[in-house]
């Protein structure tokens, strides 16, 4: 008998429940576009995470995924740093990572920007974590379903360029009514991705007293691939922000 594990039944999507994902992630990506407008120098992280949780009350969706991530210059080494009254400056890097619910299913995204032009080294792990993306979604692509498999792509590349210590995460998670469910991009997993999940791809790099940067995108996984459910760009380019 083939008996399916309650968390095997939740990750598979129906498209009511994909329906209140992508409103979700809409919903947050008009924050992010609201978001960006508000950066000045001066400004404090606690602030701006104010004004992000705000903004999701104004369109909606107050309850969210999980309390919003700000993080600004040296602090963005820091996975789960919790805003404070850090203030922005020239050439910061800026971190935010939020997500909200729609009857009470999550989104997930995280994106980098750089405040003002960034230096040689931002942009070598800005464009080294965008490649780690590129790598593991070109995987899933190819109808790769072995999560594990698909960790180790990503993970392969950061730790030959970058070094061993610098990635300390998984590479994503399944979204559902929790924002962290099964299945898990981890190097030791052996979960299988079952066609209909939504997933996060978020490989980062992270440099203590120095920053760091995260992209994640959700994807929905498909019979042969995978239909990216983020519409926010993340070429370097769209990365730099005007810094005034
Ligand atoms: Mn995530």
């Amino acid at each position: 008998m083939n008996t399916k594990l309650i968390h095997e039944v939740r990750a598979v999507k129906s498209k009511k429940e994909l329906e209140n994902i992508i409103k979700a992630q809409r919903i947050a990506e008009r924050v992010l576009e609201d978001v960006k407008k508000e950066l000045h120098i001066g400004v404090k992280e606690l602030e701006i995470a104010n004004f992000i949780k705000n903004s999701f009350v104004k369109y909606g969706a107050p309850i969210l995924s999980f309390p919003p991530i700000v993080a600004f210059g040296k602090n963005s080494a820091n996975i789960h740093h919790e805003p404070s009254e850090s203030k922005l400056k020239k050439g910061d890097t800026v971190m935010f990572d939020f997500g909200t619910t729609v009857n009470h299913y999550c989104s997930d995204m995280t994106r980098t920007f750089f405040f003002g032009e960034p230096n040689a080294k931002q942009k070598k792990i800005y464009l080294g974590v965008l490649k780690a993306t590129e790598l593991a979604m070109a995987k899933i692509a190819k109808g790769e379903k072995k999560a594990g498999v698909v960790d180790s792509t990503a993970r392969n590349f950061l730790k030959k360029n970058f070094g061993p210590k610098n990635f300390q995460h998984g590479l994503g998670h399944g979204v559902g009514t929790v924002i962290h469910e099964w299945p898990n991009f981890k190097p030791k997993s052996t979960d299988i991705l079952p066609v209909g999940c939504v997933m996060t791809i978020e490989p980062g790099l992270y440099f203590k007293n120095f920053g760091g940067v995260r992209i994640e995108d959700m994807i929905l996984i498909t019979k042969n691939s995978y239909t990216n459910l983020t519409k926010v760009p993340k070429d370097l380019k769209s990365a730099i922000l005007k810094a005034e």
